[in-house]
């Protein structure tokens, strides 16, 4: 296969909690990616890991708000995570082959009923359940929303999972790869790196920093003579009361914000981290090509 006819696309992976979301992004992705999957919900679409397949890339991403709202940010998550429905090219619903169908289920095939991206069903844990159960599960799912494949996996053992990646590469279109190879399959993975940092400020100033801020990996060394990888990354914003509120109090966030994605990133590279952050004020960054590239929106 050439490049020019090599796929890509996005795919929203959703479910209620212990249907083997995880399981499944591990087993298609490999453990150091995976990771990703355990992390707390921020309000933006966040990529999960990337498969580079011969066809071609399948970026995987999380969908925030796809449960039923425990909080005031409820609503406004259900509306992202609407957003997000309507821009992937195909969405994955797991469900628990052993526990049938619950409350929860239901609630997220409502949220899909206004949605025009297809949607597979994915049937997990069949190593689980008797072959004869399947079938009265398809029927009664299928009555309730017009899947457009239905596919009976196991994430734990593998069994399937290769036929669901060939469906999903049936709906997609060819187009640039989103990510060089190596840079999704090999460590050190800039980009988790730049999305864990990203997470942690999200999520501890409390939504007073908007979602447009990007962090840049500028450096990764392996420092002379020792076990620890050197990590210095740029957070940038667009305004001074940002970077404020990013910095703290005499440091104390951005001394937090580094010591939390430390943890991350020294599990996911599975070495020891010196993390070094600063924060840069560059408006309308998002405009610029540099920084796109950067990114990893680009090619
Ligand atoms: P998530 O909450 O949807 O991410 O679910 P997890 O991936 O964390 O899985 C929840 C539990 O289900 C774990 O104990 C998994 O080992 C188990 N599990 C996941 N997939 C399978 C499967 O295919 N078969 C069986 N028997 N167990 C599974
Ligand atoms: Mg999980
Ligand atoms: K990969």
């Amino acid at each position: 296969m050439t490049e020019n006819e090599k796929k890509s696309g996005f795919v929203a992976l959703i479910g209620r909690p212990n249907v083997g979301k995880s399981t499944l992004l591990n087993h298609v992705l490999g453990q150091k990616i995976a990771i990703m999957s355990n992390k707390p919900q921020t309000t933006r679409n966040r990529i999960q890991g990337v498969y580079t397949g011969d066809k071609g890339q399948i970026v995987f991403i999380d969908t925030p708000g796809i449960h039923k709202p425990k909080h005031r940010l409820g609503d406004f998550m259900t509306k992202i995570a609407q957003n997000t429905f309507n821009e992937v090219d195909v969405i994955l619903f797991l469900v628990d082959a052993k526990e049938g169908k619950g409350r929860g289920d239901e609630f997220i095939i409502e949220r899909l009923k206004n949605v025009n991206t297809p949607v597979f069903l994915i049937i997990n844990k069949i190593d689980d359940v008797h072959p004869d159960e399947l079938l009265p599960l398809i029927k009664e799912y299928s009555q309730l929303y017009p899947f457009k494949e239905i596919i009976p996996v196991s994430a734990l053992e593998g069994n399937n999972v290769t036929t669901l990646l060939e469906q999903i590469y049936t709906y997609l279109y060819t187009g640039p790869q989103f990510y060089p190879e190596d840079q999704v399959t090999d460590h050190p993975e800039r980009f988790l790196m730049a999305e864990m940092i990203r997470e942690k400020i999200l999520h501890l100033t409390e939504e007073e920093v908007p979602h447009s801020i990007a962090v840049e990996i500028e450096q990764i060394k392996r420092r002379e003579n020792t076990e620890t990888v050197y990590v210095g990354a740029v957070v940038v914003v667009e305004r001074s009361s940002q970077k404020g509120i990013i910095i703290g109090k005499q440091g104390k966030m951005l001394k937090e914000i580094g010591k939390r994605a430390r943890e991350d990133i020294q599990r996911l590279l599975g070495s020891k981290i010196f993390l070094e952050l600063w924060v840069k004020v560059e408006k309308d960054w998002r405009n610029k090509p540099k920084h796109l590239k950067n990114f990893g929106y680009n090619n």
